[in-house]
């Protein structure tokens, strides 16, 4: 048994890629759903998101419906189960009154779905050619990304959650005087890039196929916007001045009588904040978190600029003017390393603005990977040319002026599910998410 080559060497080395990518995402989920109770994981922690054993079940479901039944062509293991763990069916405030399958069973069937599918996977030709499904591991990539983008949602769950701390990490990286951000903004200049991929094998439906954009030019921040900026937007009355909200959101602040990010209060004249379960101030010179984008959007009128665009965003992260093409993610083609972004939930919150000097992109702005979620000023749109793959509810149904496109991924994305090219989308007045932003403007 020598070595295997060529071909065979290809779907060798993405075998181990789709398991090391399942296997991750397996111990993630595990994490987040054995650090708390049973009553914890069948509680309605907020009308906003499921209970945590319905992700559960979710994840072993879908990865039933690719891996087993459509890669595998197997019959359905519990198909009385699969209206439960339709996503399109029952509302996230409704799943705690379904008959779910309890803690036990729940993961009791993930694990044996994970079984079958590590089985699949052996078989699988998994090369260049042959069915889209398999076409370099696709549906393996897919679903390791499914779990992941559930376990960032369970993370949600989890901050959204009261009590005392269950999760704990180390610090993230502090910014270093060696390696200063260049400026407060950067220009980049106008003319066309390629927006999009067409050979990022595990690329989701929506971030395809690569096309030209032509972009004017515009100054971006080197950095997300600080909750210590942020705050003077809030001291400065900003929440209660209609010049700065569109009309919607002036609505939702009256309405739900916000005056902060979400989590953040005042005690005796200071700010603090709750994060998963410990109070502390809030950190002047840490990207801030937990905005609608209506409050970005207002923020950065206030600051007299404006949200980047879609386009600008993936720009400023991805086109290099040396060479004229656009980089898998802003420090090049490589893959992420901790030295590169705060990704994967290795730390609980994001890194000081400054922070991964290696991670810069060619046009000097910093952090545009990892960190926080940064709303952008557009709508979720297909690119031209997009087909649904494999299928429609995965973008397609969001496509719309309902939704805005947030980029980069957080500190609770895992690098499977980050890309240069990944498009993340939600409506507007969300703020429990793990979004942030920084702004823009015309050149
Ligand atoms: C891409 C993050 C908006 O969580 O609603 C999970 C990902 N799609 N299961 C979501 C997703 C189906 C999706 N987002
Ligand atoms: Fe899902």
């Amino acid at each position: 048994p020598g070595l295997p080559h060529g071909r065979e060497l290809d779907a060798e080395v993405l075998r181990q890629r789709a398991l090391a990518a399942l296997v991750a995402a397996r111990e993630r989920t595990a994490l987040l759903t054995d650090s708390v109770d049973d009553h914890d994981l069948t509680a309605q922690h907020s009308p906003l998101m499921s209970p945590l054993v319905w992700d559960l079940a979710h994840i072993g479901n879908q990865e039933e419906l690719w891996l087993l039944r459509a890669v595998g062509g197997r019959e359905a293991m519990r198909p009385e189960i699969d209206g439960l763990y339709d996503a399109f069916e029952h509302s996230r405030a409704s799943r705690p009154s379904l008959p779910l399958l309890p803690p036990s069973e729940a993961r009791a069937y993930a694990a044996e779905v994970r079984g079958r599918a590590l089985d699949i996977l052996d078989g699988a030709p998994l090369h260049g050619a042959g069915r889209p499904l398999e076409r370099a591991g696709f549906a393996f990539g897919m679903i390791a990304q499914h779990e992941q983008q559930h376990d960032e949602t369970m993370l949600i769950t989890h901050q959204l959650r009261a009590g005392p701390a269950v999760l704990g990490a180390p610090e993230p990286p502090r910014p270093t005087e060696a390696a200063p951000l260049p400026a407060a903004e950067v220009l980049v200049e106008g003319g066309p890039f390629t927006m999009g991929t067409s050979t990022e094998p595990w690329s989701l439906d929506n971030e395809r196929p690569a096309h030209r954009r032509e972009v004017d030019g515009f100054f971006i921040d080197t950095a997300p916007v600080t909750c210590g900026a942020y705050l003077r937007f809030v001291e400065d009355g900003g929440y209660g001045d209609p010049r700065w909200w569109e009309p919607a959101g002036r609505a939702m602040v009256r309405e739900h009588e916000l005056s902060a990010p979400l989590f953040w209060y005042q005690d005796a004249g200071q700010w603090l904040r709750r994060r998963f379960g410990v109070t502390e101030p809030v950190p002047a010179d840490e990207p801030v978190l937990h905005v609608s984008w209506y409050e970005a959007d207002a923020y950065a009128r206030w600051a007299g600029r404006r949200l980047p665009t879609e386009a600008e965003w993936e720009k400023a992260a991805r086109h290099d003017p040396a060479s004229g093409r656009s980089l898998r993610y802003p420090w090049g083609d490589g893959d992420p390393t901790p030295d590169h972004a705060n990704l994967g939930q290795r730390h609980l919150r994001p890194a000081a603005a400054g922070a991964y000097p290696a991670g810069r992109a060619p046009s000097g702005a910093g952090q545009l990977i990892g960190d926080v979620w940064e709303w952008t000023a557009s709508d979720f749109l297909p690119y031209p040319g997009f087909a649904a793959f494999p299928y429609r509810e995965y973008s397609e149904v969001f496509f719309g002026p309902e939704h805005k496109v947030l980029r980069g991924g957080s500190f609770a994305v895992d690098p499977v599910a980050c890309r240069g090219t990944f498009r993340n989308w939600d409506l507007p007045v969300r703020r429990q998410i793990f979004s942030g932003f920084r702004t823009a403007r015309d050149a």
